[in-house]
């Protein structure tokens, strides 16, 4: 073989793409076939419909709009023809009805024009591998509906995806120390941070989960230098290059920036934890163990991570003035971190009585609904 022959190409997929638009099928056809995916156009649903009589493919591209035969009448028949064929379908007018009906129909994506190249590879890269693990059946969600169902409504939820910030003070100071960015969306099926963390760990989104909640963050710092924010990280956060970008918009403000972390057995999995962590102080960042003494963070994650912050969790707060168990496991972690030189603060302070009790105890940062409630404002709340 010659030296510069180019090595033949792997074919990983076949994909049919369907639209009217003859030009914007071919551009597809051309971004996919770079990745190794066999492509066939098809104008219409009904000449679509015969292609797929005759042909197996991996995956179905599709125009919603089309003359004679909408996306979503196409969609059914698809899927009437085969239950687990992923179907992505293309819009130029998103609009939460036609994504309702899409997603009842088992949508595998929903792509909104103008589709960046990117945008369709990996949506068609992850549909491929969705029909490869369904063969083999390795499936992480469900049947190909079920995987539409949630890949939408978690497209919905980064869609709607913000960040709210909650006071943590010093109540001998009565001063505002940081916030706490926690995220929230707007999306019904996925109510709550764990929700939506689950979703995309189920769908392999976790990264791009991480990603969008930092750029947020990054853009609350950058716009507000007044302020120490500090913010959850999953632990497979820690497996993202991006996050030790030195060049990120986060780490130009990492000096202002706590990344709280919460051990959850996965932080063991995570490879060289201790060398990542150092990499992040390295880039600025100061670290947190989150919610310890809830049996997600133990002693131990303390010797590994050597944080600056631990955060006690609120179940060893809540009614801590009627417990004196609970005392003494707070007044001893207290005095522990202080001795080793770390901060300390008791999270979920709802009552005064919690509070007073908590400081004397020798625990004097705290955070909670008693000081304030996790809002889209960076104001200081009122102490007193
Ligand atoms: O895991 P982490 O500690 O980051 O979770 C913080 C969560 O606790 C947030 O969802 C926040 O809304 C909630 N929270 C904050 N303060 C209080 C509080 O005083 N009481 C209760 N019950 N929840 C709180
Ligand atoms: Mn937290």
């Amino acid at each position: 073989m010659e030296a510069n022959t180019p090595p033949p190409v792997v074919v990983r997929g076949r994909a049919l793409i369907v639209d009217d638009d003859v030009a914007f099928a071919r551009a597809q056809a051309r971004i996919l076939r770079s990745d190794g995916i066999e492509c066939e156009i098809a104008g219409d649903g009904a000449s679509a419909a015969k292609v797929l009589a005759r042909t197996d493919f991996d995956v179905v591209v599709s125009d919603i709009v089309m003359p004679g035969l909408d996306g979503i009448a196409f969609l059914r028949a698809v899927h009437e023809h085969d239950q687990s064929l992923p179907v992505i379908l293309l819009t130029g007018r998103p609009d939460i009805e036609t994504a309702v009906r899409a997603i009842e129909q088992g949508v595998f994506r929903y792509l909104a024009k103008p589709v960046k190249a990117d945008e369709l590879r990996e949506a068609v890269r992850r549909a491929v591998e969705a029909r490869a693990d369904r063969e083999s059946g390795a499936k992480s969600v469900g049947d190909a509906a079920a995987r539409g169902a949630l890949e939408a409504s978690l497209d919905r939820a980064l869609g709607s995806l913000r960040m709210v910030y909650q006071p943590i003070v010093s109540w001998k100071e009565r001063k505002l120390l940081a916030f706490e960015a926690l995220v929230r969306n707007a999306e019904p099926s996925l109510p709550h941070p764990g929700a939506l963390l689950s979703a995309a760990e189920k769908l392999g989104r976790l990264a791009e989960l991480g990603r969008r909640i930092r750029q947020a963050v990054s853009e609350t710092v950058a716009a507000r230098p007044d302020r120490q924010i500090f913010m959850n990280l999953h632990p497979r956060d820690l497996l993202d290059d991006d996050l030790y970008d030195s060049n990120s918009p986060l780490a130009q403000v990492a000096g202002r920036v706590t990344l709280e972390m919460t051990e959850r057995a996965a932080l063991d999995e995570v490879p060289d934890v201790g060398e990542r962590v150092a990499n992040l102080r390295g880039l600025g960042f100061r670290i947190a163990v989150d919610d310890l003494g809830a049996g997600y963070a133990g002693l131990t994650t303390l010797a590994t991570l050597r944080p600056d912050v631990v955060k006690i969790d609120m179940s060893l707060v809540r009614s801590v003035h009627k417990d004196p168990i609970k005392q003494r496991l707070v007044g001893s972690m207290a005095a522990l971190c202080r001795d080793i030189g770390m901060l300390v603060v008791a999270e979920g302070v709802e009552v005064a009585e919690e509070r007073d009790v908590l400081a004397g105890c020798g625990c004097d940062t705290m955070q909670g609904y008693l000081f304030g409630r996790p809002g889209p404002n960076l104001d200081p709340p009122v102490l007193s």
